[in-house]
């Protein structure tokens, strides 16, 4: 609906395979399993030789005379957290499929995740990007769905952080305000049994006695209104972090949060599915206890139980949030740049303030080098490089020219000349993968010095023997800062090897703050220029140009 593809757009957001796969590690059933059976299993127990238990204590003492009703600002705050929640994971979904493996290791490993997304085994005796292992999903969950549909869904996810953020920080400090944090955060470590005792009667099938949730909750209820607000959310924002290039190789300690980077990830991954699983209960339970009472509650803040106002508004708001997913889908599909303008706009700038000021630290050792190395992106196919290729790139040229008071052409043996500088860092793919390798190759600075740019100088382009996704040359730009921090090098060896093929022979980028695909591979010239705007499309880049990618690629 409202798409319309071409053979070439076809081929890659509606491909032929579009099935849906769910492949979960052995051990993941183990775990759910062990973790049912010491709940659900208990609780059984209990009940069968206990019975239920009696006398709930109630979650928050009634002395103070309770604190009563819902405030505007809360309801306002709940509504618009359950539009940006909504956007949030459908958005996020359709990034996930975008790389639809989940680990707990650094290298990204086939074979290695916890669960996959995708029936597809990862071939050895051919070449397989991360590009070819993206997966379709369907448009009515993710946002905006399709297949390999990355820059969007990251426009939608990224527009709408901020806003989530800022909400859940208006609503906390509000709650705090006044006594309204009473309501959901325990005070006292019965809160435990407490809890224990109302999900003894859930799991046997009882309702708890009903408390007027205008007044106070339930333990269990309390207990995951806490949870829901202060541990997953913060666990939501500080995962996401953990997953940035620019933070992670400034910061190497936080992902260790996580265990690793791609700890982080999946923890992402968990914390959207523990808000489904509390939204999926807390939706029934609302509809189970009195839905028009609660709606009232929840909408007017009042505790009719028969004025049907709360339920319509309640209504409303959600065909309103139901609308604008078609809106959302609409614009994806027909006025993509508004996403792409909204997006820098919005954290683009941010970024540029913020994450972009950050240097890369080393940290890696041998050691931690990927066993596995995702590869992307597509071969050259030129006459040109294929001829370099055949004589061992000894016969390429590196030309260097632009802005500059010297253009120049260097062989790799002149480059080598100039120096050598080595690191071992993470490469961090837009897609979510991400592996560690050793890089040799001489300092951008190096170049720099040696054609010295015009002062207008801002940008540094990059240009590929290869071609982007959709064909023409593929190229990347970057602020001359950022060439200039440490590990901005042109690399030529991979581990202590020559740089293979397939990773970007003769010369590829390596900028470590910002995402894969601003590591141009197969480097055929280098440009300076004013500004980005006056290249290809003027995004910045192929991806930018033609996949409406992020211009600054910090997060
Ligand atoms: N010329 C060229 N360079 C490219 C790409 C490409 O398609 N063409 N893909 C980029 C992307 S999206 C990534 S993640 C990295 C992958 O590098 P690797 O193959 O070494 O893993 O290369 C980047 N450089
Ligand atoms: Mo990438």
């Amino acid at each position: 609906m409202f798409t319309h593809l071409n053979q070439e757009e076809k081929a890659v957001h509606y491909p032929a395979d579009r099935r849906l796969f769910i492949g979960v590690n052995p051990s993941v059933f183990v775990i759910l399993g062990i973790i049912l059976i010491a709940t659900v299993g208990a609780a059984w127990i209990q009940f069968l030789v206990a019975g239920l238990p009696k006398n709930l204590s109630p979650a928050i003492s009634l002395s103070g005379g309770g604190v009563k009703g819902f405030p505007w600002w809360l309801i306002l705050c709940h509504w618009l957290n359950f539009f940006f929640i909504s956007l949030l994971i459908r958005s996020g979904l359709s990034i996930l499929m975008d790389h639809p493996r989940l680990y707990w290791n650094n290298g990204c490993t086939p074979g290695s995740e916890w669960i996959k997304f995708t029936p597809v085994q990862v071939p050895k005796d051919r070449v397989w990007t991360a590009k070819d292992d993206a997966r379709y999903i369907s448009p009515v969950i993710g946002l905006p769905g399709y297949r390999h549909t990355i820059g969007l869904a990251r426009g939608w996810h990224f527009i709408h952080v901020p806003f989530f953020v800022f909400n859940g920080v208006v609503f906390v400090s509000l709650l705090f305000a006044g006594n309204q944090w009473q309501k959901i955060v325990p005070h006292s470590w019965q809160i435990f049994p407490d809890a224990w005792s109302v999900f003894v009667h859930y799991a046997t099938f009882h309702l708890p006695a009903e408390m007027n949730g205008f007044y106070q909750y339930n333990a269990l209820q309390q207990l995951s209104y806490f949870g829901a607000v202060f541990i997953l959310a913060p666990l939501a924002m500080l995962s996401g972090l953990c997953m940035s290039p620019a933070i992670e190789n400034r910061f190497h300690w936080l992902p260790k949060l996580f265990g690793n980077r791609q700890g982080a990830r999946s923890m992402h991954f968990l914390v959207m599915l523990g808000y489904v699983v509390f939204i999926i209960v807390h939706v029934t339970m609302v509809a189970a206890t009195g839905l028009v009472r609660n709606m009232n509650h929840i909408t007017l803040g009042t505790d009719s139980t028969s004025d049907l106002t709360g339920l319509s508004i309640g209504l409303t708001i959600v065909l309103f949030a139901v609308a604008f997913c078609f809106y959302a889908h609409w614009v994806s599909w027909n006025r993509p740049r508004w996403v792409q303008h909204g997006e820098t706009m919005i954290n683009g700038n941010l970024w540029q303030l913020t994450l972009n000021k950050l240097k890369p630290r080393e940290y890696f050792k041998k050691e931690d080098i990927s066993p596995f190395f995702w590869p992307n992106g597509k071969l050259p196919v030129s006459e040109e490089w294929k001829k370099l290729a055949e004589n061992n790139f000894n016969d390429y040229k590196l030309k260097v020219g632009g802005l500059v008071e010297n253009k120049i052409e260097l062989s790799l043996d002149d480059l080598k000349r100039m120096g050598k500088s080595e690191s071992i860092t993470m490469h961090h793919c837009i897609q979510g993968w991400s592996g560690i390798a050793a890089w040799g190759g001489l300092p951008l600075k190096e170049i720099i010095k040696l054609v010295n740019p015009h002062p207008s100088v801002t940008t540094v382009a990059f240009y590929s023997f290869g071609e982007g996704l959709y064909g023409g040359k593929y190229y990347d730009t970057h602020t001359l800062d950022n060439c200039l921090k440490p590990g901005s090098i042109l690399a030529w060896e991979m581990n202590d090897k020559p740089l293979p093929q397939l990773y970007g022979a003769p010369l590829r980028l390596r900028i470590e703050n910002q995402l894969g695909y601003k590591q141009v591979k197969w480097i055929d010239r280098i440009e300076f220029v004013e500004t980005h705007k006056t290249i290809g499309k003027g995004y910045g880049g192929k991806n930018e140009d033609d996949e409406y990618f992020d211009l600054i690629a910090n997060t």
